[in-house]
């Protein structure tokens, strides 16, 4: 295996929502150290001691637990990463705060922790403490004066990460200038790229951010995470959008992960590939070799759900197969061979259909990848058996007919199950067979009363 390109290759426990367990942590750091990645960065930001809590010690048993994930991350050589978010309550310019900051950093030193991050996303973006309006005159200048003070007292042997407030964007805004300027050139600054969840990242955009701020970004990347606005969307999919020359202009990737844990490790298997040789990288084979790996002996079968569930930033293509199959349909009904022009569609269908019932039942319905997936499986479900439907219509002629109105069933139930299954791809094709259907109806509507109205 040839050495990989990018210095830094983790993944961040850095999303909203129920954190993991620590079995599941243990679970991960065997998981990434298998695919090549040499960091895992400890910040769940529902974990209390992390952030609302901040100020509060780690004692026995969590540090304990603490404790016992270094030991696995260092038994894996994998660089064990932990980050405090103290920013909804930190008042910047109290030596008090900054005596608890370094005290719990101490602590977790003691357990071997080499790597210290200070997490300042998602805070108010203004001075908030009278103290600190009065001692500075922006926000930059008070995170600024906070973290060189405990960055300056650590042993020069740790690795520092800071994530900004303002962590994405073009990379050469006043205010991210400004902090990276301030700070000293080993620390690491987060950024997401463009946007909070980035579509691309590119050469020429880390080189706009390492010339304003005089650091090469340390990309936090937000996928494959779903929390806030993204529940709805199983992020599954391969890694995508990056560029295999990003390592020139940028120290590496960490990967933030979803809260859903199983489901996780295929992405970030893929994302373990790319970073390995990212010119080599093949997100459709990485994707179908993670799918293996992760879903076993339920694999064939999962593949041809998580096929039509690649909705995110990162992907285009929602449902490509089915998306395929439904355009020849379209076509060939049209235009085409008439007898012929759903076979390709049923097909499909009928595979969709038995992955759909073989991965809700027995022993697939109960592993934690499947389980975790449910409320997607059962959208996939109601569209396969829309997609059933809309074959029998059409061989039986009917499908512009008052028959086809209970497509519109089907159509509204997926609407109703709030979860991200086809992308758009079904519910676009259902809706134009209703349009279709109503169109013929009104063309079939005898002209009769019309003429009765004009006449009278
Ligand atoms: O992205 C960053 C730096 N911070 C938070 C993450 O904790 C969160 O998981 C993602 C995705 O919602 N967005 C954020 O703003």
């Amino acid at each position: 295996m040839t050495e990989s390109p990018f210095t830094v290759r983790g993944v961040i426990e850095g999303f909203y929502g129920k954190p993991w367990s620590h079995s599941q942590r243990l679970d991960m750091i065997g998981f990434i150290a298998r695919h090549g990645f040499n960091t895992f960065v400890y910040a769940p930001k529902d974990d209390p001691l992390v952030r609302r809590e901040w100020r509060r010690p780690y004692l026995g048993a969590e540090l304990a637990r603490l404790g016992e994930l270094v030991e696995a991350c260092n038994s894996h050589g994998i660089d064990f990463a932990y980050c405090l978010s103290p920013g909804l309550s930190v008042e910047y310019s109290s030596e008090a705060d900054r005596r608890l900051l370094t005290q719990k950093l101490d602590s977790i030193a003691e357990l071997g922790v080499e790597s210290f991050g200070l997490l300042l996303d998602d805070i108010p973006a203004k001075l908030q403490h009278p103290s600190d309006k009065a001692a500075f005159s922006s926000l930059v200048e008070a995170q600024l004066s906070m973290l060189n003070e405990v960055f300056s007292e650590r042993p020069a042997s740790e690795t520092h990460y800071v994530c900004p407030t303002q962590y994405w964007g073009y990379g050469d805004e006043d205010y991210i200038s400004a902090l990276g300027r301030g700070l000293d050139r080993k620390v690491r600054i987060f950024w997401t790229g463009r946007a909070i969840c980035s579509a691309s990242l590119d050469l020429a955009d880390a080189a706009v951010f390492e010339n304003a701020t005089g650091h090469p970004p340390t990309y936090w990347d937000n996928y494959p995470v779903n929390d806030v606005s993204m529940t709805n969307e199983l992020h599954i999919g391969p890694y995508r959008g990056r560029a295999a020359d990003l390592h020139k202009k940028s120290l590496g990737i960490i990967s933030n992960a979803m809260e859903l844990f199983e489901s996780s490790k295929i992405p970030i298997a893929t994302i373990g590939s790319f970073l390995a040789d990212p010119i080599r990288y093949n997100p459709e084979s990485s994707f179908a070799d993670a799918i293996e790996e992760v879903a076993g002996s339920h694999a064939q079968h999962f593949a041809i759900f998580a096929d039509n569930v690649r909705s995110s930033c990162l992907s285009a293509d929602d449902a490509p197969v089915l998306q395929s199959a439904l355009e020849t349909f379209a076509f060939e009904s049209e235009f085409g061979n008439r007898a012929t022009a759903a076979d390709e569609l049923a097909s499909l269908t009928a595979t969709m259909r038995v992955a759909a019932d073989y991965l809700r039942t027995g022993e697939a319905a109960r592993s934690a990848l499947i389980s975790e997936a449910k409320p997607w499986l059962e959208a996939f479900a109601t569209g396969a058996e829309a997609l059933e439907k809309v074959v029998q219509l059409y061989r039986e002629g009917k499908l512009n007919g008052a028959d086809a109105e209970i497509l519109r069933g089907y159509r509204d139930r997926l609407r109703d199950l709030r979860v991200r299954v086809f992308g758009d791809v079904l519910d676009m094709a259902l809706s134009d067979l209703l349009d279709s259907a109503e169109n013929a109806a009104a063309e079939n509507q005898p002209q009769s009363s019309h003429s009765e109205e004009s006449a009278s």
